[in-house]
């Protein structure tokens, strides 16, 4: 079986056998030369603006640094799924790794506020939230994990839900739909009180899980069903726009409290730099997908959204996760997104 967005075997092997040929070459320059290494592992193709971004940010932080500072990558889930790189990150076996609030919020129950469904009309919203108040009160949550977090999050971008099946249309039609969910509480929550029947599945293994049809669909933006070549498995998108969703890039906190002051002034620098970038590729990209992805045989719809929040209301989503979330984090972000309920 060739998926395309993890890794086979055999590329594996290759990617193994390769890398050892340059090691014979390169390692002995960078190893006189790099005084601090890191490793930077996420759950994304190498396509996708992250990864691109992020390349061009350790390119220019190794040249600023005179070669002194190398960050090596490991994209598309080369290091293990989400949830296996989020203890990685902790235990300091990985230095740096970009991860959806929503996922984090095993962790870190705060930190899956901004995925609350419909909480932002626009993106205009969502970054005068999550650059501003909001923001700075999920990362002071962050930061009690020991885990460092860089003041800007990645965009990953508003959410759809894309199916095998059937288009859909209105939330009676997520009954008993059989939907994958990223591991987390509040996507599992959200997901039930449409009905659906969710499951938490990593991202590693969505596009097998669909391929196989142990789910019927998923739910990701446009830029992600397109670089991990979702269309191959999936034949209906239905634009629900239920949420948005980012990544923060966390660092451990042992390893980067370790790191000299000027040196962290210099990779902030440019992974900020990276993110900017990183949001007006994904902003570009959302124009031209849908033409694409009809190009590849995907059908579109455009559900009205009223039934999908009408039935979260009802089930009593907002209430239970106001309680969850407290009074305070709710005004942090109704602060920007109006009263939820
Ligand atoms: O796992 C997903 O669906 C993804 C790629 O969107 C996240 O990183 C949350």
């Amino acid at each position: 079986m060739t998926t395309t967005n993890q890794p086979t075997r055999r590329s594996l092997i290759t990617g193994t056998a390769a890398a050892g040929a340059l090691a014979s070459v390169g390692a002995p320059v960078f190893a006189q030369s790099a005084e601090m290494t890191f490793k930077w592992a996420n759950n994304i193709p190498v396509t996708h603006p992250s990864n691109i971004r992020v390349r061009e940010a350790v390119e220019a932080i190794k040249k600023e640094s005179n070669g002194k500072v190398e960050i090596q990558v490991f994209p598309n889930n080369q290091l293990g799924g989400d949830t296996d790189m989020l203890s990685q990150v902790r235990s300091g076996a990985i230095d740096f790794f970009p991860l959806s609030g929503l996922i984090l919020q095993t962790l870190v129950p705060l930190a899956g506020i901004n995925g609350l469904a419909f909480a932002f009309k626009d993106y205009q919203t969502v970054w005068a939230a999550m650059d501003g108040e909001l923001g700075a009160f999920i990362r002071a949550a962050i930061a009690k994990v020991n885990l460092h977090s860089f003041d800007r999050i990645l965009d990953n971008g508003f959410r759809n839900i894309t199916t095998s099946t059937k288009p859909i249309n209105t939330a009676a039609d997520l009954q008993g739909f059989k939907i994958r969910v990223p591991v987390s509480p509040l996507w599992t929550s959200m997901f039930k009180a449409f009905g659906a029947a969710p499951t938490g599945i990593n991202f590693s293994e969505v596009y097998s899980a669909l391929q196989t049809k142990v789910v019927e669909g998923q739910e990701n933006p446009l830029a992600i069903i397109d670089i991990a070549k979702l269309y191959e498995v999936q034949k209906f998108v239905s634009m629900t726009g239920h949420m948005w969703d980012g990544q923060w890039i966390l660092a451990n906190g042992k390893r980067w409290a370790g790191v000299p002051a000027d040196m962290q002034a210099l990779i902030t620098k440019h992974v900020t730099d990276a993110v900017m970038k990183q949001r007006d590729d994904i902003r570009r990209l959302n124009n031209g997908l849908e033409a694409q992805l009809k190009a590849k045989g995907m059908t579109f719809n455009y559900p009205d959204v009223k039934s999908f929040r009408d039935t979260l209301s009802k089930a009593g989503f907002y209430k239970e996760w106001r309680g969850k979330f407290g009074d305070e984090a709710m005004a942090k972000l109704e602060k920007y997104s109006g009263k939820l309920a």
